[in-house]
């Protein structure tokens, strides 16, 4: 079991991103408590100091398995499904501007929020040109790169469109890029999935990155998720990537990385969670 946790490079108002602030002393602490890798929330890799980030997540011997770029729409309101043209090609190239920095981590990039939350004016289907036109150019461009690209289905309270699984499979098969997978969040899905488990089985090998939080989007342990029997599933399929910690940071950062991560290394493994 390969274990990270989000991390914010910059000050960010998302309230599920445990560590944010002073970086260095973050990813000591990451590393400390046992994690292998870190998930870094970045808004735009203009702001930061790529060479430094790779030097210190080496130093602390972190792997990056991929990178959120989820505040762009957040803090910028960039979007895929805006009617301005200019602001869906703002999107679209600061997606691209992420690919340098996947590349030198093998880090997928993960595409949740970026898609936008469209206006009552842009029907479904504009919406979902307007998608399928920017994850194609998109995954075209990372591609070339090497660099793949995780689609998330998130839930109905914070987007207007592909918030379950089944939608999120049936979209990227519609985009037919070989780069194009799932990022599957078990917050969201367990908000809109009938059975989280068959969910899993059903995305199986597209699913390319995985986000835990509890049914309350605390630390795992503090809510009613079945981890046992949902991280079999997730095994099961062939899933050998990265496990994401993206939840609240309740009581505090600290406390809920490590009550996360004991939780999740206690768990009684059955013979799939074996050697992983
Ligand atoms: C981002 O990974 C996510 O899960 C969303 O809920 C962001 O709001
Ligand atoms: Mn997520």
């Amino acid at each position: 079991m390969k274990i990270s946790i989000c991390l914010s490079t910059n000050p960010a108002r998302f309230s599920a991103v445990s560590f944010k602030g002073d970086l260095e002393k973050n990813l000591e602490t990451i590393s400390a408590l046992g994690y292998d890798g870190v998930e870094l929330a970045i808004r735009d890799p203009r702001l930061v100091d790529q060479d430094g980030l790779t030097a210190l997540v080496r130093k602390y011997d972190l792997e990056v398995p991929a990178i959120g770029t989820g505040q762009a729409w957040g803090e910028e309101h960039l979007s895929y499904t805006d009617p301005d043209e200019n602001v869906r090609q703002a999107a679209i190239e600061r997606t691209i501007s992420h690919i340098p920095f996947a590349r030198r981590h093998g880090a997928v990039i993960i595409i949740g929020l970026l898609r936008g939350l469209y206006p009552e004016s842009v029907s479904p289907t504009q919406a979902n040109a307007w998608m399928k036109e920017a994850f194609s150019y998109c995954c075209k461009a990372a591609g070339a790169s090497g660099v793949r690209i995780a689609f998330e289905p998130i839930n109905r309270f914070e987007v207007n469109s592909l918030n379950s699984v089944r939608q999120g499979l049936e979209f990227i098969e519609h985009v037919g890029a070989e780069n194009l997978g799932m990022l599957l969040d078990t917050f969201h899905m367990n908000i809109e999935e009938p059975n989280i488990e068959d969910s899993i089985r059903l995305a199986g090998e597209r699913i390319f990155h995985f986000h835990y939080a509890d049914s309350n989007r605390w630390y795992p342990g503090a809510g009613h998720l079945n981890f046992d029997s949902l991280l079999t599933a997730l095994y099961s399929t062939g899933y050998n990537g990265y496990i994401s910690g993206e939840h609240m940071p309740d009581p505090d950062a600290v406390t809920s990385a490590r009550m996360g991560i004991t939780y999740l290394k206690g768990l009684g493994p059955g013979p799939e969670l074996e050697d992983m």
